[in-house]
């Protein structure tokens, strides 16, 4: 508990939220328009979340923009117009700033304020928020909106700080516009912001090399412009196309095979993947119902990508040190248009990292397998530390002054991916436990959203002041995603979906991947039954 000074002035509030990227704007939306007190609190100064931060070259959503976007408002449904078959990055923040004008949202947004510790006040019942800014809150609820990909992973690479040149992360790109012209840039990482920035990059630089630990699995997007017609007929059949979504496994609205690949011969998969190819998406890999648990079928998808990159590379030897060797969709599949053809260019080198990774970093260049490279950009294209990442560069402490990071130093255990034991009354959208990643995260964020707004409610209407998960309740969520994931291919590779990817975190496969059908399902039969597996603590 903080002593009495620092919350002298706190503001009171009945909902403090963390993060004005999708999730928070929309739960600021929902919580007003119930009556309730509410505050955003955001370290960046402007609202889209991950969109505000990842302006890299290329940034692009890789789901498709007439499905990226609120289902909550029907109006704001039908007036947005998007322009490209995916949204671009600016694109996207122009639609969340578009979105805070349309709800007059901005009064209740605090930018440029970063939330360092919410400690719950147990005889109070209510989280003692502290900020950078000095400005602090006295809240019953707390609501973390601090996104599943927006604590950027920064590795530690020897000699890092005595480069001369220019560092830049993916996910803390500068706002104002980055030249490469002329210049020797090095890329660590080959993911999904590498896949689209190289393209980008290797168009203005004199010399692009391509540092690679995994060679990623990269599918065409086909992105084009949007056809008015296309647009206005989609938005003509919104409420179905959008019920059918919420029927799928993750929510999208794409065709899904029901056969599995190993039930057709060779030749036909070719053809079936041929036409996925073409048409472009994420989609490739639900043309045959068995890609993400039979590895004998992902070998044919595997072997399909595989034959693409080696007729898309001209040099046979690049061509074989691009070939990805692991399960396809363990690791989040790519999506990018021109990036396998980007090795064609004669000012561009790729680099596999040996065993070693990158090895000193010297003021003009790095080593690595064995070479010197001489460099004056670097851009670490190196992920996030996911799902988690950005709750523990936040001191919460709960019952006892129990910190989360300690709670959770084992790994992330919560309760339907919404709350966590020991620390009521906070809330967490699209948290570790909810399909959130593997699914489209706008619905995702809604239901989420929803069902806080609907619990809040509830607590209000009942005189309820705690709601805290029991710990059967959420030991037998954690041992039910653990068991479900442990029957995927998913399971079965070093990805961030693991926390491998961050040097020391804990390796548990932290999105559920039971599907949002049965996962929404369960929220709301939970809710029904009067927050069952919840502890509530009347007035
Ligand atoms: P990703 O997908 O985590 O990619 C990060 C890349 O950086 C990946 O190729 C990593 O290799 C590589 N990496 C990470 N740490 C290192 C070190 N220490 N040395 C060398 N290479 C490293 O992040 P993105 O930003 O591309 O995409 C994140 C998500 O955003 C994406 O999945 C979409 O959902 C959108 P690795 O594969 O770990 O061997």
């Amino acid at each position: 508990m903080k002593g009495p000074s620092a919350m002298d002035r706190a503001t009171r509030l009945d909902a403090l939220i963390v993060g004005a990227g999708f999730a928070g704007l929309y739960m600021l939306h929902k919580l007003r328009g119930m009556g309730f007190a509410a505050r955003v609190v955001e370290a960046a100064s402007g609202v889209g979340g991950t969109w505000y931060w990842n302006r890299y070259p290329g940034a692009r959503c890789d789901v498709e923009s007439m499905f990226y976007c609120y289902q909550f408002d029907d109006e704001l449904s039908q007036e947005w117009e998007w322009t490209e078959r995916y949204p671009a990055q600016p694109e996207i923040l122009r639609y969340a700033n578009h979105v805070a004008d349309r709800f007059d949202l901005w009064p209740d947004i605090r930018l440029n304020t970063r939330v360092i510790s919410a400690v719950y006040d147990e005889t109070a019942a209510e989280w003692q928020v502290e900020t950078d800014t000095g400005e602090n809150f006295l809240s019953s609820h707390c609501i973390m909106a601090t996104g599943c990909l927006s604590a950027a992973n920064r590795p530690d690479f020897p000699g890092l700080d005595e480069f001369a040149g220019r560092v830049f992360h993916t996910g803390h790109w500068p706002h104002e516009s980055v030249d490469f012209d002329g210049r020797r840039v090095g890329v660590v990482g080959t993911g999904s912001s590498a896949v689209q920035a190289i393209p980008e990059i290797a168009k203005e630089a004199a010399r692009l090399t391509v540092f690679q630990r995994t060679a990623s699995y990269v599918v065409p997007a086909k992105n084009r412009p949007l056809d008015p017609g296309e647009q206005a007929d989609i938005k003509a059949r919104y409420p179905e196309i959008r019920a059918a979504a919420r029927k799928t496994f993750g929510g999208f609205a794409v065709p899904t095979g029901r056969e599995s690949a190993l039930s057709v011969s060779e030749e036909e998969c070719r053809q079936v993947l041929e036409r996925a190819w073409n048409h472009g998406g994420i989609g490739l890999l639900n043309s045959y119902i068995d890609f993400g648990i039979d590895e004998a079928a992902n070998e044919r998808a595997q072997a399909f990508v595989r034959d693409k990159i080696r007729e898309t590379v001209e040099d046979p030897e690049t061509a074989e040190k691009l070939l990805p060797r692991h399960t396809i969709g363990c690791k989040r599949l790519s999506l990018g248009d021109a990036y396998y053809a980007t090795y064609n260019l004669p000012n561009v080198e790729l680099v596999p990292l040996g065993e070693d990774g990158i090895g000193r970093i010297v003021a003009d260049g790095l080593t690595a397998a064995g070479k010197d490279y001489r460099l004056d950009d670097l851009v670490l294209a190196t992920g996030f530390d996911a799902m988690t990442g950005a709750l523990a560069r936040i001191d919460i402490r709960g019952r006892n002054g129990l910190a989360l990071r300690k709670a959770w130093a084992a790994g992330p255990r919560m309760y339907l991916g919404l709350m966590t034991n020991g620390f009521p009354n906070l809330f967490t959208v699209t948290g570790p436990g909810s399909p959130s990643v593997l699914s489209n995260m706008m619905p995702t964020i809604e239901h989420h959203v929803e069902w806080i707004a609907a619990c809040l409610g509830f607590l209000r209407d009942n005189g309820i002041r705690e709601i805290e998960p029991g710990l059967a309740a959420q030991d037998a969520w954690v041992a039910h995603g653990n068991e479900v994931a442990s029957r995927t291919l998913r399971y079965t590779c070093s990805s961030w979906y693991l926390g491998a990817n961050v040097p020391g975190k804990p390796r548990v496969f932290m999105p559920y991947i039971g599907g949002m059908p049965s996962y929404m399902k369960k929220c709301a039969a939970v809710a029904a039954a009067g927050y069952e597996g919840f502890e509530l603590t009347p007035a």
